[in-house]
């Protein structure tokens, strides 16, 4: 028998899973049980890109055979490392992508219904790439921006506008190499071209392409997903946020909304708050409507807007085992299929709103951006009249963590500058002083195949406790959120140093940022470290390290190595798609940094393990820099 311990320490999970044994409802940890993951696969050490395959190699003996085509081990885990890349970018390009259609339509007035909501970042965004502002109108200013941004995927030849942003010695360095972006759409077709069958057979050749992919998705696709978002609804502040399954009502209609992107979850907050339908849900016995996000569009409206969040990814499935969910709305990304049956078993709808995106068994009701409302006015309608018809029994967990969420990179600086010099003056002075030792990014995913949120808190008390100061996406924050660790209260937990900036400035020791596309944020923050100077002049000078300790998407490999090809020693935990000791490994795992001077991946499952791996290269960057004492 399983001890739900040994699965997750989340106690809402925990309890729903539970209660999903009695129920006889199965999830995706029972099948993680009896799924055993393919070995072979897990080593990334076979092949099925053409027909004279699948071509499966040896991991104890990875040169003693080669594919059919004569591919070495390398080339092979080299090609799927970077079509993992190539899928995530995609995903976060398209992401972007549709916020800058929905910009579009917003600024030549086509639809009416969104509209520009944070000039002061408009204008900020437009400087940062060297479009004129002064005495211009905010439409001008708008249509220019959009013009601009629309390169970081179209553009055929030339380097994505957001190049302008990166620190010079860093772009430096990508020039020499040919690693600046042209537009997203190029490159990932030309990292799909290079990896077809007997194309690029060059594992070092690919790393490179693979490289600029990712760095498309980074300061592309992702970034301007956060701008065009922050433009139209609004740049996070820091905001108080209940997290955890105990955001749900019982005597309220329970919408939880889960996905990526925010337009439609933003349309569902203006439905929710409509007087007609919060009638309706109190004619139909309720005490109003309840709208909660989960993941990364959660992560975002939680951030923007203060809305409660329920759980993150490992915590979808549980959630509707509670009863209580009168509908779960999906749009994309990161939606398990097996959502469907657990939503079927517990009478909740699920609907599904993209057009990317439909699930068997569940309901599509289409969004569409020029009348949002359509879509999700009919949402809660559905809802309430499912919680009229509630015949189950319901339990939620009991249980909320209140914490401090919305660190946006504009208001790290306000909040350490002060009003009248927002900066990062202080921030790069407490970590020349040793206060602050080093900034980790820790973001990602939850993953079945280890302790739920475990890897993750470990960790980053483990970071904390040696005066590193934790900055935080996705899921990953929802995980520390739950422990805690969003507040200043924390502070308590972290180093003599850390502790004291943070009692001093009043802020938890963990930042919470938003979603995992907003990981541009990080970008944007390592940029005005170096700028702000005395840190060195590339990002790869910086005394930071990043992790995803429980990741499993292929967004989260794009991330990673977006990463990486910045200048961030990254970590990641569960698995990793490589055999050891090869000469695609070196390269990740030593040669990028080595002989590129860009950052270089790093593997263990052990949280104590990656954060002493994390502190170690903080160290040796200090000191590369003088800075240690
Ligand atoms: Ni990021 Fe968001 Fe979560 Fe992982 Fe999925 S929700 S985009 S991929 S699982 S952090
Ligand atoms: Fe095998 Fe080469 Fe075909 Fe891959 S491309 S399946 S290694 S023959």
């Amino acid at each position: 028998p399983v001890n739900i311990r040994d699965i997750t320490i989340c106690d809402a999970t925990a309890q729903m899973l539970e209660k999903a044994k009695r129920d006889g409802v199965e999830t995706a940890f029972d099948r993680a049980a009896t799924m055993k993951a393919c070995p072979i696969g897990a080593d990334s050490a076979c092949c099925k890109h053409c027909s004279m395959g699948p071509c499966r190699l040896n991991a104890k003996d990875p040169y003693g055979k080669v594919g059919v085509c004569g591919a070495t081990i390398d080339t092979i885990m080299a090609r799927n490392f970077a079509r993992m890349v190539a899928a995530g970018a995609a995903a976060h390009t398209d992401h972007g992508m549709a916020m800058l259609d929905l910009f579009r339509e917003v600024v030549s007035g086509h639809i009416k219904e969104y509209r520009i909501k944070d000039v002061q970042k408009l204008d900020m965004v437009a400087q940062s790439i060297g479009i004129e502002t002064e005495g211009r109108t905010t439409e001008d200013i708008a249509m220019d921006l959009y013009k601009e941004l629309e390169r970081t995927y179209t553009q055929v030849e030339g380097e994505i506008p957001f190049a302008k942003r990166v620190p010079e010695k860093t772009l430096e360095t990508w020039r020499k190499y040919d690693m600046v972006p042209r537009g997203a759409m190029r490159e990932i077709m030309e990292l799909m071209h290079r990896t077809h069958m007997g194309v690029d057979q060059h594992y070092e050749n690919i790393t490179r392409q693979c490289s600029r992919t990712a760095l498309a998705d980074g300061w592309g696709g992702s970034m301007v997903a956060t701008e065009i978002s922050d433009i139209l609804f609004g740049t996070p502040k820091p905001v108080a946020v209940e997290v955890n399954m105990g955001v749900l009502k019982e005597d309220m209609v329970n919408i939880v909304v889960h996905g990526h992107e925010p337009n439609m979850f933003e349309s569902m907050l203006v439905s929710v708050s409509e007087a007609s339908l919060i009638r309706a849900a109190k004619d139909a016995g309720a005490k109003g409507i309840n709208l909660c996000g989960m993941c990364c569009s959660g992560a975002e409206m939680m951030s923007r807007h203060g809305v409660p969040h329920a759980g993150n990814f490992m915590s979808t499935e549980a959630v509707i085992v509670t009863g209580a969910v009168d509908a779960m709305v999906v749009d994309v990304q990161c939606i398990k299929q097996g959502l469907s049956k657990v939503a079927q078993c517990y009478g909740t709808h699920l609907f599904t709103t993209n057009y990317r995106c439909h699930i068997e068994g569940a309901e599509h009701i289409a969004f569409h951006e020029d009348k949002p409302g359509e879509c999700t006015d009919e949402i809660v309608i559905r809802a309430i009249s499912r919680f009229k018809s509630r015949n189950k029994p319901i339990e939620i967990p009991n249980i909320r963590n209140i914490g401090v969420h919305g660190f946006s990179h504009e208001y790290i600086s306000y909040m350490l500058g002060g009003t009248f010099r927002a900066s990062y003056t202080p921030l790069n002075d407490n970590i020349i002083n040793g206060r602050i030792r080093g900034v980790a990014g820790v973001v990602g995913c939850t993953n079945p195949r280890v302790r739920h949120d475990w890897v993750h808190v470990e960790m980053v008390k483990e970071l904390i406790r040696n005066d590193v100061l934790v900055v935080q996406t996705g899921c990953s924050q929802i995980s520390l959120a739950k422990a805690g660790l969003m507040t200043p209260e924390a502070a308590h937990l972290a180093g003599p140093g850390l502790r004291e900036v943070c009692e001093t400035v009043g802020m938890p020791p963990v930042l919470g940022l938003g979603s995992c596309v907003d990981n541009s944020r990080i970008l944007i923050a390592c940029t005005a470290m170096v700028n702000e100077g005395g840190l060195g002049d590339s990002i790869a000078d910086l005394p930071v390290a990043g992790a995803a300790p429980e990741w499993m998407s292929e967004k989260a490999i794009s991330i990673g190595h977006y990463f990486v090809a910045s200048g961030v020693y990254t970590v990641f935990g569960v698995t990793f798609p490589i055999v050891e000791e090869t000469k695609f490994h070196k390269l990740l795992f030593n040669g990028l940094e080595e002989e590129y001077g860009l950052g270089k991946w790093g593997y263990t499952a052990d949280p104590y393990e990656m954060a002493r791996m994390m502190i170690e290269h903080i160290d040796k960057k200090r000191k590369a820099l003088g800075i240690d004492k």
